[in-house]
């Protein structure tokens, strides 16, 4: 039986990538006066490690190895990617990255509901906050039982460890969750806790391995704006994914 939905943020609830992290990084740097500039095509390289500071450092290892051995290099990439969150806030806050489709309709259906709502993601709690405010009102962020975020655990996606942190205070074994992700690494770390999950891709992420998902859809769908399935052996009744078949087909797999 279903009882808690576990959604992923950044390529689920939103297009958050390509035109805010992304360009909220851009503006960080050249506040710094470095000449970084990530492309979108390189944007989607770096995406290989999640986390805004890890991805930091995983640049400097591939373009600027040298200011890797810097003394500060620590608290300069901490600066780096206070200065990015600010600029990540300001585009949220101009309502720049809205939501995917069909994430307002369910999120409002689960809270209207017994449906337990929680978040398992990389980026960081005041990213959710942000983005949850700039999109359905600061009300929103009492919608969710549990927000699982950025560095409350050791290890990111694709570690379970997020997750597992969700489902400890959700108080629920993972076989009454379902979460929902966009990528490679968020399926990787819902599976390895024992989660059945639902894929909705986005350009970045379209080609990742998601041969365990239950179902891969374009997004969730709106009444006007049917979703397409792309794979998995889930069938949703309908042009889009409702709260009543979400629970159908959870319990029938
Ligand atoms: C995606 C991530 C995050 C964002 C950047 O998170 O890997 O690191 O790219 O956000 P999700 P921060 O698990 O929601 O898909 O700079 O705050 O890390
Ligand atoms: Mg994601």
């Amino acid at each position: 039986m279903l009882k808690a939905l576990i959604f992923d943020v950044d390529g689920t609830l939103a297009d958050t990538e390509r035109d805010g992290h992304r360009i909220a990084f851009n503006a960080a740097f050249k506040e710094a006066g470095l000449d970084w500039k990530w492309s979108v095509k390189r944007y989607g390289e770096l995406l290989s490690v999640t986390g805004g500071k890890e991805r930091i450092r995983y640049f400097l290892q591939s373009d600027y190895p040298d200011l890797l051995q810097k003394d500060d290099i620590d608290s300069l990439i901490a600066q780096l990617h206070a200065s990015k969150t600010r600029h990540y806030h300001a585009l949220l806050t101009e309502g720049k990255i809205p939501l995917r489709p069909g994430i307002k309709r369910l999120l409002t259906q689960a809270h209207a509901s017994d449906m337990l709502l929680a978040i398992a993601t990389t980026t960081t709690h005041s990213n959710v906050e942000y983005l949850l405010t700039a999109t359905l009102g600061a009300q929103s962020m009492q919608w969710f039982t549990v927000i699982g975020a950025g560095d409350v655990v050791a290890e990111k996606k694709p570690a379970p460890d997020i997750y597992h942190y969700v489902l400890e205070r959700l108080k629920l074994p993972a076989k009454h969750c379902l979460a929902i992700e966009d990528s490679g690494h968020g399926i990787k770390a819902a599976k390895q806790a024992g989660l059945t999950c639902l894929i909705t891709v986005n350009d970045y992420t379209q080609a990742d391995d998601f041969s365990t998902a239950c179902a891969v859809l374009d997004h969730l769908g709106e009444p006007d704006l049917p979703y397409q399935q792309h794979a998995g052996n889930t069938r949703f009744d309908g042009e889009y994914v409702s709260l009543d078949s979400l629970k159908r087909c959870f319990s029938e797999h």
